[in-house]
């Protein structure tokens, strides 16, 4: 490879690295609520103190070098003395009183000094940053419980009976707290834009609020490797203004009701049509493994392996953030999981064409 062809690469990466950015932003470089602000104002913090202290190492470092290629030069002139002086009395700079003092202080300067100068300052600030996150420091008002499962991410609102998957829903400038915990193996919680990591341990329940300044959608992911798909271990906490997020529990708690007839304005002909639709849809799913699986509120469906999908329409993602929901990657993952997610604990199902099309249908109406 050319220099050129390595330049352009490397273009390339950054620029779609940049691409991603803007869609699914993951970045503890900007902060969107006041946990990620707290622990963001501490990393710049460290970042412009490290700065300094490395261009002053650098500087010293080239000033040493340079002064003592130029003694060495001097050093040379003077006859019966190499450039160490090794005839036991030492080179010329070193002889003088005045700089062995200068040389003492310069050490104790930037050897012990400023080390416990920047010391002392990141500890105050860290102990402020840990104060301001601290986990008990939650409102008393939304609680979620987050439980981690190779590889998804089961969401509950304990007490609102709401249960749902990949993703959380909170109401903006609240501090909403999260008991976060694992089914299997050791999982982690983060949200870069919103919160630092929380580890997800199987027996155990840690506590972490999460708080967002504005409306909209922030990208999580698992942050402890917890297996093959660590990686496509992902969800979304999507912030609401508080009236759309009393809206979104209701709509969640309402059970998923046998699909009814449409109900069709006077001068159109009657859907029954797409009600056999559903009907057919919902008996392929309640006569296949799925059942042992997945859970749908209000039908014979109570497993509990994989994620709820009473409200599954209503979710942004399919397989923990990995696809968009639509009708073709819904399609695509019921009929072959193992090539979009390898090691997902879910089989491959075999569907004729009508029976998975009725399938879809009835997936797509559970909002
Ligand atoms: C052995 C248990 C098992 C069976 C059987 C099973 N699933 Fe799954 N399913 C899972 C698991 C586990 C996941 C989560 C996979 C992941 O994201 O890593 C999942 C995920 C899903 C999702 C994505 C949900 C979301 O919110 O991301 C859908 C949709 C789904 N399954 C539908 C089905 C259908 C339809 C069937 C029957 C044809 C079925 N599953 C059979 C375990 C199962
Ligand atoms: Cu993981």
């Amino acid at each position: 490879m050319n220099v050129r062809t390595l330049a352009a690469s490397l273009y390339l990466l950054v620029f779609l690295t940049a691409c991603d950015g803007a869609r699914q932003q993951q970045s503890i470089l900007n902060p969107e609520g006041p946990r990620a602000e707290s622990v963001h104002g501490l990393w710049l913090l460290m970042l412009i103190l490290g700065s300094i202290v490395w261009i002053l190492v650098t500087v010293a470092t080239i000033v040493a070098v340079v002064r003592r290629r130029s003694r060495e030069d001097v050093d040379q002139t003077t006859e019966g003395e190499d450039s160490y002086g090794a005839t036991g009395e030492g080179p010329s700079w070193a002889r003088s009183r005045g700089n062995k003092a200068q040389t003492l202080w310069i050490v104790a300067f930037a050897g012990a000094i400023v080390p416990a100068v920047v010391i002392l300052i990141v500890t105050a600030v860290s102990t402020i940053v840990l104060r301001d996150i601290d986990p008990n420091e939650a409102g008393d008002g939304t609680v979620v419980e987050v439980t981690g499962h190779q590889y998804w991410w089961e969401v509950r609102y304990p007490g609102l009976d709401v249960i749902t998957a990949n993703e959380i829903h909170i109401p903006v400038g609240e501090r909403v707290e999260l008991q976060v915990n694992s089914s299997d193996v050791i999982h982690s919680f983060w949200v870069p834009e919103l919160s630092g990591k929380m580890d997800m341990i199987p027996g155990r329940s840690n506590s972490i609020w999460l708080e967002a300044d504005e409306p909209g959608i922030y990208w999580g992911q698992c942050s402890e490797y917890c297996g093959e798909q660590h990686a496509k271990m992902r969800f979304v906490v999507v912030a609401h203004q508080p009236e759309e997020f009393s809206g979104w529990i209701s709509a969640q708690r309402e059970t998923a009701e046998p699909p009814t007839l449409p109900t069709a304005k006077t001068d159109e002909p009657p859907l029954v049509e797409e009600s056999e639709v559903l009907a057919r849809g919902r008996e392929v799913f309640m006569s296949s493994s799925c059942v042992y699986c997945h859970a749908i509120n209000g039908t014979a469906a109570a497993g509990e392996a994989g994620p709820d999908l009473t409200h599954l329409a209503s979710r942004e993602t399919l397989a923990a953030g990995v696809l968009p929901n639509d009708r073709g990657n819904l399609a695509g993952w019921i009929l072959n999981p193992q090539s979009i997610k390898p090691g997902a604990l879910m089989p491959g199902t075999d569907l004729d064409g009508d029976e998975l099309q009725a399938l879809l249908t009835y997936l797509e109406s559970l909002e």
